[in-house]
């Protein structure tokens, strides 16, 4: 299989800051270097230049030459660039190429919640549709559902929330780390950029159908999961009292395509975990502090939930998710040391005692390497605690928040040693196993460091690293595909989802614009990538297809990396 990559100069089709980076790849079989010209949309060639030669790229398997047009600043639409006789896809360069990216990136939660309807209004009208999974035939619904396999004997009413992804179920562990960029999305604004970029994220911002309640609306989008989570808290007087059940889901897989509320099947709560009940007690101790000036009740509420977690999790320090199957994911996780020492970060961040600090500075996260080179995810936590640890303000030790603070930085730079060394520009090391289910929220989130690098310090090689580091995101890659629906010239838009089944069913839509597909995984984990990509090397193992969900799906924890890299991106191109 032979997929149709088109001109083989390679750009990030959405575009370029006037005053950012601008780096494109050209796949060639000329060793030495080539001439390029950048042409404006009346074909002007308005900068020429001579490519570097960077031999075969690991991930790609390519011979390839980069391009580095930085010093054309002029903004302006439609601009190409030639090399190599190839014409690339046409490409902005503009400060606000990535203004509405931000709400774009944000409106994807909005349309995935459960037990609400989706106001056509908003979100236009291929995407209204009724609440689902509120127990009104055929659904079971949410409102009362029993444990899987008599594991306990109670039933909880645990609507609302996200649908994970492609399918109808609803984690705790994954909930978490989505709901947690979206809230660190707002904290940014009050810790590192000025008021005029906070006000980007105020009340009235986004399509959120509380949008006019005077609380910030990415704020309301995070309230929205986070009454959930704290729904699925074991209610006092049962075994387990204070955790979090892992998960609830449909007792069998449902087909493709399926709304929500169609969807016939038996919903069941699957035991609490460990790793769950440390997601909801971080979560929550960070909703206790961003609502306090909002709704004092609402945050009095999270952090009664954030405290009962924690001490249930540290009664119960090593309960794993029992795999019990059924129609959902796993979501497994045995080691919870990063989950215990992110819950206690939070905790600590939001009450400043001292019992929090005591079990932070305990952890070997606490000085150990959170950063891995191929990123932090739902299963590996401990970025999450240091981010909020090197950015909040807070009491800590100033040799303590000046050694985190370090860490960070460090880890920025081994990223930006990474994208320099990836002739695509990426902040991924560029061997087979980089690309993984989901990856492309890994490489977001090693942008995320990036940029937080460059809120502390104030230093451009980080600006740099993170603008950069999306291209790959929007195109600059050998597909030559952005991975984000409506969103450059070729995007994503078969994802794998039950609601926007579009390849199935003309009647219904793509997935909304600002939807992230999980990218390239050489690890082919589904059967349709398996069937038609075995072989493939790594950057091309990803097909723009509905039923390849390992490759192709969307997921609230790979779109809240969007989310919070557009709302950075964004404020750049204010700057
Ligand atoms: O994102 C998850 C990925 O890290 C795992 O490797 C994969 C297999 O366990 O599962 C992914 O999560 C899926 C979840 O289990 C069910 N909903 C869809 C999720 C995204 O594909």
């Amino acid at each position: 299989y032979v997929p149709e990559t088109g001109p083989r100069v390679r750009v990030n089709q959405v575009g370029y800051l006037p005053d950012g980076p601008k780096n494109a790849t050209l796949v060639t079989e000329a060793t030495a270097a080539l001439d390029w010209q950048l042409k404006n949309a009346a074909g002007d060639v308005v900068k020429s230049g001579r490519s570097t030669p960077r031999g075969v790229d690991a991930a790609s398997g390519q011979n390839v030459h980069t391009i580095d047009f930085s010093a054309h600043t002029t903004a302006g639409t439609g601009y190409t660039l030639v090399a190599d006789g190839q014409t690339s896809h046409p490409f902005d360069i503009s400060a606000t190429v990535y203004q509405q990216l931000r709400s774009d990136a944000l409106q994807f939660f909005s349309i995935q919640r459960s037990g609400i309807a989706i106001d056509g209004d908003l979100f236009g009208e291929q995407y209204a549709r009724p609440a689902g999974h509120l127990g009104v035939a055929p659904n079971k619904g949410d409102t009362d559902v029993p444990c899987r396999a008599n594991t306990c004997d109670y039933r909880l009413d645990v609507r609302g929330g996200w649908y994970d992804a492609g399918d109808h179920g609803k984690y705790v562990v994954n909930g978490g780390i989505a709901v947690q960029q979206l809230m660190s999305t707002f904290e940014r604004t009050k810790t590192a950029v000025t008021a005029a970029h906070g006000a980007a994220l105020a009340d009235s911002t986004l399509r959120v159908p509380e949008r006019g309640n005077k609380v910030p609306d990415i704020l309301d989008e995070a309230r929205w999961e986070l009454e959930f989570l704290m729904r699925m808290q074991v209610p006092a007087g049962q075994p387990f009292a204070g955790m979090a059940h892992h998960k609830v889901h449909d007792a069998n897989w449902t087909g493709i395509p399926m709304q929500p509320q169609d969807d016939p099947e038996q919903r069941e709560l699957h035991p609490p975990s460990t790793a769950a009940t440390l997601n909801l007690a971080a979560t929550a101790a960070q909703c206790a502090r961003l609502f306090a000036p909002y709704d004092a009740a609402f945050s009095a509420k999270c952090l009664t939930a954030a405290r009962t977690a924690y001490a249930a999790a540290k009664a119960n320090p090593a309960k794993p998710a029992q795999d019990l199957g059924g129609g959902g994911g796993g979501y497994g996780d045995d080691d919870v040391s990063d989950e215990f020492y992110w819950a206690a970060a939070e905790l600590y961040l939001t009450t400043g005692e001292a019992a929090f600090l005591t079990d932070v500075t305990a952890s070997r996260h606490h000085t150990g390497d959170v950063f891995a080179a191929t990123g932090f995810g739902w299963g590996s936590t401990a970025a999450l605690g240091r981010l909020d640890l090197a950015t909040v303000p807070s009491a800590l030790p100033a040799a303590d928040r000046q050694r985190i603070r370090q860490s960070v930085v460090t880890a920025a730079d081994s990223y930006l040693a990474t994208l320099t060394a990836q002739a695509y520009g990426l902040p991924m090391p560029g061997d087979a196993g980089s690309y993984f289910w989901g990856a492309n929220s890994n490489i977001l989130n090693n942008v995320q460091v990036l940029a937080t690098a460059f809120d502390l310090t104030g230093a451009a090689k980080y600006r740099d690293g993170a603008v950069q580091g999306v291209d790959y995101i929007f195109g600059r890659n050998a597909l030559n595909q952005s991975y984000v629906t409506g969103w450059g010239e070729k995007a994503s838009q078969n994802q794998h989802s039950r609601i926007f089944a579009h390849q199935k069913d003309a009647k219904l839509p793509h997935p909304p614009a600002g939807s992230l597909a999980g990218g390239a995984n050489a690890g082919l984990d589904d059967p349709f990538a398996k069937a038609l990509l075995t072989g493939c090397k790594p950057m091309f193992c990803y097909v723009d297809d509905i039923e390849s969900y390992a490759t192709n799906e969307i997921a609230i924890n790979w779109n809240s990396a969007l989310a919070w890299v557009a709302s950075f991106l964004a404020d750049q191109g204010k700057a």
